[in-house]
């Protein structure tokens, strides 16, 4: 099976976008082993992706480029192939998991060695949205870990949607392909020549000037937006769309034009209020379950608002029967910057102090010249055992951060100076200058990951380790 290719596996667009499930891999659905428990086996192995007029060469799931489904509430015998020579490490996003099985060296979980199997069980989880996902060290490399074809959405159950009318689901995840280094004229930079760029943009001042991380190829669901076989969708359906940002370092801002976006859930949980945007952000690692009533006769692109994302193909078409034309674009009107999540909260008047507050900063650059983040403990208490503990988010940067808490869910309780409560996460997007506070529960004393999920910012030190202590005992 190793040597099967993306080609040769991949269903099409269309048989995809027709229901969740149709997954070609029939060794990676999970059966039904005995009462209570289920089976999964991933195998980590090198493909080709195919782009239409490119292709990519990484490392992929066997499950790809659809959707794994898990039973909800039932534990899942789990063994990982990796058929790379790298060991690796996979990250179930949003589960509850001991940190062993989590998939991170900062939590010392077990790695899938080079050419190694790794065996074990997981929790029962409830139903909803999640992500599985490379979170081997990249460090300087664009080619792995988040940067790779290792990633899949996750629908344990029936996603927490089982409440929800609707005609059918369509699951889709963004990525962008073939990262490379360029200067800021967009032209290609060797890590070499990147070090030296730092230097020679040298800026006391700390602005941005020097180096970024950009992408060839951007795709929303497998294939670039020029390469889609459109959607096609009768009048007055409604549409579950289940969206998870697979990104290594971008954000995702979809529109449809004339179209909105009911949010009902977001990371996976029912969201307390929902509501309806026009333009859904989704920093990397964060997820949306949005209905869309299609009642805007036309062909469309349901694409990114960025137009060079857009350009790169990230996006689908959706043509209404009877309307074969080019697809039509047209920006949104309103604002496009990270989800107002108070949108989708209670207000609330708690006023409880933070118990730890860190301090979300740009560093000076390193000797050679690199991008270095922190986040800096400003007042300091280690959380315990069974005990809510509030954690305020300061970010002083001009940039925003997709906040991931691994193993926990945690409540937003206020975002941007706004009392909230109701709405639970496992990722949180910290505006560029403005605060966060939210709140979690230690369920166990092992470490818990907390990490920027913007890889770069994460490789370069926005990243710490939290873990309860057994408070009775101390
Ligand atoms: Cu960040």
């Amino acid at each position: 099976m190793s040597s099967l290719t993306w080609k040769n596996r991949s269903v099409s667009r269309r048989q995809f976008m027709a229901g969740i499930g149709v997954v070609a891999c029939v060794h990676a659905i999970p059966a039904q082993a005995e009462s209570g428990t289920a089976s999964l086996n991933l195998h980590i192995e090198r493909g080709t992706m195919d782009l239409g007029r490119h292709s990519v060469e990484s490392t992929f799931y066997s499950v790809r480029p659809g959707v794994l489904k898990l039973p909800a509430n039932t534990a899942i015998s789990v063994r990982i192939d990796n058929r790379t020579s790298k060991s690796e490490y996979v990250h179930w996003h949003g589960f509850q998991v001991p940190a062993r099985y989590d998939g991170t060296c900062e939590e010392q979980s077990e790695a899938v060695e080079g050419h190694g199997t790794l065996q074990y069980t997981l929790p029962p989880q409830n139903p909803g949205l999640y992500y599985v996902h490379s979170h081997a060290m990249t460090m300087h490399s664009l080619q792995q870990g988040p940067y790779s074809g290792q990633f899949t959405p996750v629908l344990v159950g029936d996603g927490g949607m089982s409440d929800i009318a609707r005609d059918r689901e369509i699951v889709l995840a963004s990525h962008e392909w073939d990262a490379y280094y360029s200067d800021d004229e967009g032209v290609e930079k060797s890590v070499e020549q990147t070090h030296h760029l730092r230097i020679d943009a040298d800026d006391e001042e700390g602005n941005e000037s020097g180096w970024e991380i950009r992408y060839r190829h951007a795709t929303l669901g497998g294939k670039p937006l020029d390469e889609e076989t459109p959607v096609c969708v009768a009048a007055g359906e409604r549409i579950l769309f289940h969206i998870v940002n697979a990104s290594a370092t971008e954000p995702l801002v979809l529109h449809l034009p004339g179209h909105s976006f009911h949010i009902h859930a977001l990371d996976g949980d029912v969201v307390p209020v929902v509501a309806d945007i026009e333009v859904l952000y989704l920093g990397p690692g964060e997820r949306a379950s949005a209905i869309v009533v299609m009642n805007h006769p036309g062909t469309w692109i349901l694409g990114s608002v960025d137009d060079e994302a857009r350009a790169k193909g990230m996006g689908i078409v959706i043509a209404y029967q009877g309307h074969r034309r080019d697809p039509v674009w047209s920006a949104p009107a309103g604002h496009a910057g990270p989800l107002d999540y108070t949108r989708f909260s209670y207000q609330s008047s708690d006023q409880k102090q933070p118990d730890a507050e860190f301090l979300l900063e740009r560093k000076p650059r390193d000797r050679h010249g690199f991008e270095q983040w922190a986040m800096t403990m400003l007042k300091e208490s280690m959380p315990e055992l069974h005990r809510p503990y509030r954690i305020a988010l300061h970010n002083a940067s001009d940039e925003d951060h997709p906040m991931h808490l691994h193993r926990n869910r945690f409540e937003l309780k206020t975002y941007c100076g706004r009392g909230v409560s109701g709405l639970w996460k496992d990722t949180v997007v910290v505006p560029a200058l403005q605060s966060v506070e939210i709140e979690y529960t230690p369920y166990d004393t092992e470490p818990s990951f907390f990490h920027c999920h913007n890889q770069m910012h994460m490789d370069c030190g926005m990243a710490t380790i939290l873990q309860a202590t057994n408070g009775r005992k101390n």
